[in-house]
């Protein structure tokens, strides 16, 4: 369960945490501390493919652009803060891996509930603007991550994604040294990460040491095979994995959850009650967000808050009413502006379990 130290500092800063079992150091949120429009750092879910690396001596770290640029440059952290603007960008972090734990049959990986997602104010600077100074060349496709973090057996980096150019390109792609206007902790990636709204959490790339434009999709780390990759088609368990029919997950789906009631909880019999919760997409924006209870035959449509920002959760809210003795299911749905709505039931299964964005259920008592 990842180094002791790590485990007991974890534990120290943010007591509320679900320690997930594995050897490296993974903990969720538990969804009644998600109710909140900012996740405060205490309950951020926290994610790690190896190990955490000991903390840098920020005055010698340095982070490397290379690859497809006119002129690789390295940059000092007071230097990335001099040069360029500083921006403050809202956004949720979820991992591709959030909700795994809902698939039938289970899949490979870690047994996230609802909790591996949250939303943060990050702040930094625009990606596009340090890949502005180094200049761009023509053939650049794709970043390439790159973090001194190791798989636990040590041979091999833990993780090290990428991003389409025309995401790292988005004005509010940064590269973050701040999360809820404090310095960024280290198990969140100090002294600084990539931060990319609306792509899952894999390609945020923690405690950053190098970014290389490359001329195609990246190959390292955790890219390949069926990581972080969703088959074009949909398969069934047991069905043959041709790595060939998978493609890289860009995008998260549109999503929600309910942070309250709680699920399970008891309620006032007859006397409306309030569902409430988050809503949010990474690929078309969110459009509107319905509840039910009587197990999707029917919706309504839920109140939305407006957007503030673009990959900024939206509070959505309905009234229910639940009978005396009464056991009843509420279901959240959401739906983004291309029509793609959360599934009912199962998001299409996968092996490696990703996206599991069906909508969320819970149940109380009258
Ligand atoms: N260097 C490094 N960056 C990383 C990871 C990692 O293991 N090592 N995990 C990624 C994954 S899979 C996720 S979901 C997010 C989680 O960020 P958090 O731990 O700050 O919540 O970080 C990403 N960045
Ligand atoms: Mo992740």
């Amino acid at each position: 369960m990842g180094a002791d130290h790590d485990v007991e500092a974890l534990k120290r800063g943010k007591p509320d945490l679900r320690i997930i079992p594995d050897a490296a150091l993974n903990a969720e949120t538990p969804v009644s501390r998600l109710d909140a429009a900012i996740t405060p750092i205490e309950a951020f879910f926290v994610r790690n493919n190896g190990d955490v690396p000991p903390p840098v001596d920020v005055a010698a770290w340095r982070l490397t652009i290379d690859g497809c640029v006119v002129a690789p440059r390295a940059f000092g952290l007071d230097e990335l803060r001099r040069s360029f603007e500083t921006v403050t960008v809202t956004a949720v972090l979820e991992c591709a891996g959030n909700n795994r734990a809902a698939f039938d049959p289970p899949t490979d990986g870690l047994r996230w509930g609802r909790g591996a997602v949250g939303c943060a104010r990050w702040t930094g600077v625009r990606l596009r603007d340090v890949l502005g100074v180094c200049g761009v060349r023509p053939e650049a496709r794709y970043t390439g991550h790159h973090a001194p973090d190791r798989s636990l057996a040590g041979d091999k980096p833990a993780i090290s994604r990428g991003l389409p150019i025309e995401t790292a390109l988005a004005p509010e792609t940064i590269l973050a040294w701040a999360m809820n206007d404090a310095e960024l902790t280290r198990l969140h990636g100090a002294p600084l990460r990539i931060v990319a709204p609306g792509a899952p959490g894999s390609a945020w790339q923690k405690w950053l040491s190098r970014i290389e434009l490359r001329d195609r999709v990246h190959d390292g780390e955790k890219m390949n095979g069926t990581d972080y990759r969703l088959p074009r088609r949909p398969l069934r368990p047991g069905d043959p994995i041709d790595p060939a029919a998978f493609e890289v997950i860009e995008r998260m789906p549109v999503n929600a959850m309910i942070t309250r009631p709680a699920d399970g909880e008891r309620v006032t019999p007859g006397a409306p009650i309030e569902v409430a919760g988050y809503a949010w997409s990474g690929e078309a924006p969110l459009a509107s967000v319905a509840v039910s209870t009587d197990e999707g035959r029917t919706w309504r449509e839920a109140r939305l808050a407006p957007e503030v920002e673009r990959y900024v959760w939206r509070r959505f809210s309905a009234h229910v009413v639940c009978g005396p003795g009464e056991t009843l299911t509420i279901l959240a749905r959401a739906t983004d502006a291309a029509g793609r709505a959360q599934p009912v039931d199962q998001a299409p299964w996968n092996p490696r379990g990703y996206c599991n964005n069906a909508s969320h259920r819970i149940s109380v008592r009258g």
